[in-house]
């Protein structure tokens, strides 16, 4: 059955996948895999490459390489679970890129599963100085989703390897230091200077619109800023860094 689904998910096209047993999972900060689904034995995790363009000195051709590869990712992931469900019966909770999850006001930025706590007990990679997974072929390019079941699934062996080569790059390119503390993402740095059109930038527009007169407000509804919080809310997450995504030399250079 493993040899089978493996195969599904390849040809469909995705980068790589592995296995890993529920029980392997293990997040300090999310929820009980069981919220998720009852019923949970095994979670399917799915790689994949992003496009060269996250090097685009453009962020709307970086951010659309990122976009195509969300819906890519989505539409495949949806495929994989009809197919589990399909052909073996199986129940299945799917898990994106990012959005959604549930949102609560002491755990805003915490989604309610770890991709990267699974994709490392799927044996795709391991953690590096970025916090960030490295996959053993792809490097630090490459993005999860998953899909957790209650399929009883042999897990694929973990990796006890260090991919991260301590050369620092990633530290040094984060344009607000948010990587300096060892082993910790400095989330309110990165939040505002990787995402400054989500939630915190619209309720700081919000409350500038508030405050103003009738003619200022007018002038904050006709400004540039206005327009990309509105292009940002239409199309959803809007990373304007890769920085330290795009900067890891592992896995860079041709098999
Ligand atoms: C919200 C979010 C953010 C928030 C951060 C929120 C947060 N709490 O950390 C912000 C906006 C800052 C962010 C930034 C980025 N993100 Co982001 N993000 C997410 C998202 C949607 C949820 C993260 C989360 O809450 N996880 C739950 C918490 C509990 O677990 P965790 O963050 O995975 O794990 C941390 C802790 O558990 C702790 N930890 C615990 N044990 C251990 C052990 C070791 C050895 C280490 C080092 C750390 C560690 O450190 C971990 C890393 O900070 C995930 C997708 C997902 N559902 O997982 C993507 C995700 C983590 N992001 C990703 C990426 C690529 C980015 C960015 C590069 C932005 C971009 N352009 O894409 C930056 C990188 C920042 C960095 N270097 O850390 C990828 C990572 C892929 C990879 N190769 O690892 C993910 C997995 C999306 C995906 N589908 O692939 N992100
Ligand atoms: S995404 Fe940008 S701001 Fe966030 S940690 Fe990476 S380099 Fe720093
Ligand atoms: S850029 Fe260098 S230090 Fe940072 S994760 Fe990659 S190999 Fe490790």
């Amino acid at each position: 059955m493993e040899e089978q689904i493996r195969n599904y998910i390849l040809e469909l096209g995705v980068d790589d996948a592995g296995f890993a047993c529920a029980e392997d999972y293990k997040s300090p900060k999310s929820y009980e895999i069981s919220r998720l689904l009852p019923d949970a034995k095994s979670i399917i995790v799915m790689a994949f490459k992003p496009l060269s363009s996250c090097e685009s000195p453009s962020m709307s051709a970086a951010q659309n390489g990122y976009l195509d590869l969300g819906a890519f990712a989505r539409s495949a992931s949806y495929r994989i679970a009809r197919f589990l469900e399909n052909k073996y019966n199986a129940k299945v909770a799917t898990i994106p890129v990012s959005y959604p999850f549930e949102l609560h006001n002491d755990r805003r930025a915490i989604a309610d599963f770890s991709l990267r706590h699974a994709a490392v007990a799927a044996g795709l990679g391991a953690f590096g100085r970025h916090n960030l997974v490295i996959h053993p072929r792809f490097g630090t390019r490459v993005i999860f989703t998953s899909i957790i079941t209650n399929l009883a699934l042999e897990p694929s062996p973990q990796t006890s390897q260090d991919f991260c080569i301590h050369c620092n790059l990633c530290v040094e390119n984060c344009p607000v230091r948010a990587l300096n503390e060892e082993g910790k993402t400095d989330v309110m740095k990165c939040f505002g200077h990787s995402q400054p059109y989500g939630l915190t930038g619209d309720i700081a527009f919000q409350l500038q619109l508030l405050g103003s007169s009738a003619e200022e407000q007018k002038k904050l509804l006709m400004d540039e800023q206005y327009a990309r919080l509105r292009q940002a809310a239409h199309l959803g997450n809007q990373y304007m860094c890769f920085n330290c995504l795009k900067i890891c030399p592992v896995g860079l250079s041709p098999e």
